[in-house]
Parts: C-alpha cells; structure tokens; sequence
C-alpha cells in the first residue's frame, strides 16, 4: 500500500467558537496550527480563512495569502485552500482565492446539498456564545444549501486547470460520484482523481463503515480504482478515528482536524489539531502503515511543487 497522506483540515467555515476554544480563527493561529500539524505529521494542511476582527468566515484573499504564506515561510507542508465558502458567498468570490494564490491543491465540491449544524442550538445558552453573530449563523444553516451545480463546477475546473492548482474532490454523497464521473466523462479531471468521501455531515451521507464501503464501491465501479486516489472525513467523534482507520487498512488517506471534529476522545475536547493528527498517526503506525512526507504526498497525488505557487 501507499504511504498514508494525512490532511488536517485546521478551522472550517462551519466549526464555531463556541464550541471550543482551541479553534485556530486568527491568521497566526492558523498558520502556527498548521505548522504543528504538520510536525505532527500531516501532508497536507486544509486552510479556511476567518475575519481577524470577527472570525467569521471569510473569502478575502489576502487573509488567505497572509495564511498560506505564513505557512510556506516555516514548513514544506502542502497547502489545500478551501473554495467551499459559506452562506451569501458566490461561486465567484468562493474561487477568487485560486488565480490569486495559483495554489497547489483546492478544494471542489462536487454537487449540491443541504448542510447544517443548527441542532447545535440546543446545547448552548445565549451567555455561552463568544461572537454576537454564532447563534444565528448555526440557526440560519437549516436554510442553507450549499450550491455547487453543473455550472458552478464547470467554472470551478476552469480556474483551477489555468493556475495548475489540482482539485481536492469533496464527495459528500454517492450521487456526487455519479457527478465526477460526468466530469471525467466531459473531460475536466486530470488523473489521479483526488477525492475525499466526506461523511458525517447533516444533509449528506452518514458515517457509517458501510456507508464509506458502498462509496468505495461505487467510485471503483464508476470512475475505476486505477484512476483516482481517496481519503476520507468522518465528521464528529468517534467517526474522525474509525473511519480513518478504516481508510487505512483500505489503502485510503485520511483527513482529521478541527473542521471536522472537535474531541480527541469521548466528551474531551482536542487542545489542537496536531492532538489530532498524533492520534491518527499512532492508529496508522499500529496497523503497520507508514506516512508519507509532504514531496512524498506531492508525487503520489501528481501536484506541481511549492515553488510554482503565487504567494
Ligand atoms: N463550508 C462548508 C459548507 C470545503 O472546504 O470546500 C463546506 C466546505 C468544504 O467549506
Ligand atoms: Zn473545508
């Protein structure tokens, strides 16, 4: 098997900080987050940007430059940029990050879905939150859809084959592999296909084993295993470390991070995303499944180099 990438996926657009207070929301927590994480051992580092005032999430990309040059400045670790933004944002502004920083690695999301966490609500009283914007952004979620239709994704591909940036393929469904499959059918994909199955999250596929087996499946019937490379996101605990060894004794990668799970352990919150990426690299290391550096990630996923980025 291939040596293990490990992707550690730092803040989100959607992990909020009354959740917890380890969440990396400032330019410099983000870029020292991803600098232990990938001392850690991580691969790859997948970067959203906040407002430094508000931490709301944002698409300036300046914030996104300051995030991924200040990276670059102390660490060989692959940078992944989010174009996934969050409720309000066009698929404009969401892609404007990828001619401006002509990054290495993006994300692309690969059909539209409800996605929400507004049952969040119900655990926190008002005095809980620590932004005045939280509570009615978790609550305004149950009437978000989160739009990535067959025009969005074909202006997506576009940006990112002109700036040599390689598409980080978000599945969040078995129906979004039906998707990439038109893709590479309409010839927009260069191979290997990257793809993470992205389970867990309200208002796609659950996280389930047999749910990230049957979406196995599928991608090997539609797209073929020798064409594409997956790793998985098991959202919330215990499914971040289950399915991430799941995916290891597969052959898959995994992703871990705050983004996507906030406890290191039933009910313990992690102190960081490093916490995380040492506990999937201790799961990976006892199944006997080595880890790829950042240039060994670089070649196994075809990627063009750090010294062809624009930041
Ligand atoms: N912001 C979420 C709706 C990605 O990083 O591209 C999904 C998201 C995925 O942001
Ligand atoms: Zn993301």
């Amino acid at each position: 098997m291939e040596k293990l990438i490990i992707t550690a996926a730092l803040t989100g657009n959607i992990t909020l900080p009354v959740q917890t207070p380890h969440l990396p929301l400032t330019p410099q927590q983000i870029i020292d987050d991803a600098v232990r994480a990938a001392n850690a051992g991580a691969a790859s580092v997948h970067i959203h940007a906040r407002d430094p005032q508000t931490a709301k999430p944002t698409t300036d990309p300046e914030v996104y430059r300051e995030i991924a040059a200040g990276i670059k400045a102390r660490s060989n670790v692959i940078v992944c940029v989010t174009t996934g933004g969050v409720t309000g944002m066009t698929a404009a502004q969401r892609v404007q990050v990828v001619p401006n920083l002509k990054p290495e690695l993006a994300t692309f999301n690969t059909g539209s879905m409800n996605f929400s966490i507004h049952p969040i609500v119900d655990r926190y009283k008002d005095e809980d939150y620590k932004y005045p914007w939280e509570k009615e952004f978790a609550s305004g979620l149950k009437q978000y859809i989160f739009s990535n239709n067959f025009a969005d994704m074909e202006f997506f591909c576009n940006a990112m084959r002109e700036n040599g940036t390689k598409p980080e393929l978000e599945a969040y469904d078995v129906g979004h592999i039906y998707n990439i499959r038109y893709l590479v059918r309409q010839k927009m994909l260069e191979r290997p296909i990257w793809m993470q199955f992205v389970t867990g999250v309200l208002g796609g596929i659950g996280s389930a084993l047999e749910d990230v087996i049957y979406m196995k499946q599928t991608a090997d019937r539609l797209i073929g295993p020798e064409n594409y490379k997956w790793s998985v996101i098991g959202a919330g605990y215990p499914a971040e470390f289950n399915l991430a060894a799941l995916s290891i004794m597969m052959g898959g990668h995994a992703r871990v991070g705050l983004e996507d799970n906030i406890f290191i352990e039933k009910g313990v919150l992690a102190k960081s995303n490093a916490e995380l990426v040492e506990k999937v690299v201790r799961i990976a290391r006892e199944l006997g499944r080595p880890i790829a550096t950042p240039d060994e990630a670089r070649a196994i996923l075809g990627l063009k180099g750090r010294d062809k980025v624009n930041y």
